[in-house]
């Protein structure tokens, strides 16, 4: 016998591979775990009779020759399957996984690659041995890659994602099914929750992110924890959301991050504190720890992680042409023309005073005018940056203020100067090498 199981906790992704494992090796027993998510759990509750699903106590687990993991490849994450780990010799072990790190299952046939969702390799599969699909099949597939691709908008969705898509509305899925699969498991629990996370924000600037903490005490079990961190996040609007949540297990807290901004990978500090995820969503179980402690963990983890990242001083250009506030405006012209730049900050004795720009031309009202000094024309309201800041920071700066560039200061001295165009030459990952 053959079964195809995946990770406790099985969301749509997960689910939709064990799925398409059925298809893909045609009479694989499907095996779901003990404990599924809540979305999933109501989904089969209504379509039972169309996935002829199992869970591990109904298998006779001497009987199975083959076992094909999809969505996961650790031991740890699967269900009442220990006794299989054991036989290496006589279990033939297929592994499908999309987790950027290495798992812990030997097997004899891996398809590993990074990609937004599990179930895009395996369409891609499906595709080129022309499977049949009916729409219900293909309406399960692109939830699942919805579900775990925060609808092609979490960092990780690749353009694969996409197409698998595309390919999965042409076998005839239906989106409006999908919303309605994917609309989140939210009642009394979660709202009172999601309010006390409200008033409990500790917001904090983190290597210019907006981070937000919130330690919550819960009374009893509450599911869908991190549909409500989500949520929080969406609401407050900030870079990333971290609830603390203590009270449901004896010494235990559990945190779940949620983030939306590049860069800032939930998935690496949730591994750091023994939990896992994406770079957008993640969880941890943090055993015997005070959340105040937990929370300078994870502000220590993004600081760390930022510092390995770019700085402003990679982007920078320098030396720096600067002009004098006594030069003329038709000098200044001249120089911005004779070097191709848009911009130059102003000096007078060494000392940065101003910036001056192509678009404050557009303030020149008269031919005089272009006799008269730079100073009457810059700008006054100067905005630095330090060398060490995040291209982050900058594009923060330069949008809150409405500014294209930002001299680079370090003690007192203008080292360099970062302009929009090398924010977003970076953030476009297309800065050169
Ligand atoms: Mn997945």
């Amino acid at each position: 016998m053959r079964i195809v199981t995946s990770h406790k906790n099985t969301d749509f992704d997960g689910f939709a591979s064990i799925i398409a494992g059925t298809v893909l090796y045609p009479g694989a027993v499907p095996v779901i775990p003990r404990n599924i998510n809540p979305n999933v759990r109501s989904f089969l509750a209504i379509h039972k009779d169309l996935f002829d699903v199992r869970t591990v106590d109904e298998i006779d687990l001497d009987k199975v020759r083959s076992l094909v993991v999809v969505d996961v490849n650790q031991w740890h994450r699967l269900d009442g399957l220990r006794k299989l780990k054991a036989r290496v010799d006589d279990l033939e072990v297929i592994v499908w996984d999309h987790h950027p790190d290495k798992g812990d299952i030997n097997a004899n046939w891996i398809r590993h690659e990074t990609m937004g969702a599990n179930i895009t390799l395996m369409v891609r599969q499906m595709r080129l041995e022309s499977k049949p699909l009916t729409p219900i099949q293909a309406t399960l597939f692109l939830t699942g890659l919805h579900e775990d691709t925060g609808s092609f908008m979490f960092p990780a969705t690749c353009p694969e994602d996409v197409m698998a898509a595309a390919y999965l509305m042409e076998m005839g899925a239906d989106v409006n099914v999908v919303a309605s699969l994917l609309r989140p498991a939210y009642g009394e629990k979660q709202k009172n929750v999601l309010f006390e996370m409200l008033k409990s924000e500790e917001r904090e600037s983190i290597n210019g992110y907006k981070v937000s903490f919130h330690k919550i005490d819960i009374d009893g079990h509450v599911g869908s924890l991190s549909v409500v961190a989500q949520m929080c996040r969406e609401i407050l609007n900030v870079d990333a959301v971290f609830g603390i949540f203590t009270g449901q297990r004896k010494g235990k807290s559990i945190v779940i991050g949620r983030s939306n901004a590049d860069g800032l990978n939930i998935g690496a500090i949730m591994r750091s504190l023994g939990g896992g995820g994406h770079p957008g969503a993640g969880s941890a179980m943090v055993d015997f720890v005070n959340p105040d402690t937990i929370q300078e963990m994870i502000t220590e983890l993004i600081q760390g992680n930022q510092q390995a990242s770019v700085q402003i001083s990679d982007l920078m250009s320098f030396p720096v042409m600067t002009i004098s506030a006594d030069a003329s405006m038709s000098d200044l012209r001249k120089i911005l023309t004779e070097k191709s730049c848009t911009g130059l900050p102003v000096v007078e004795d060494g000392r940065l005073v101003g910036v001056i720009s192509r678009r404050d031309f557009r303030k020149v009202r008269k031919s005089k005018d272009m006799k008269a000094p730079v100073r009457a024309f810059m700008s006054k309201d100067i905005r630095t940056i330090e060398p060490g800041k995040s291209p982050m920071q900058a594009a923060r700066l330069m949008v809150k203020h409405d500014i294209g560039r930002l001299p680079v200061v370090e003690n007192d001295e203008i080292i360099g100067i970062v302009t929009r165009s090398d924010v977003m030459l970076y953030f476009y990952d297309m800065l050169p090498d």
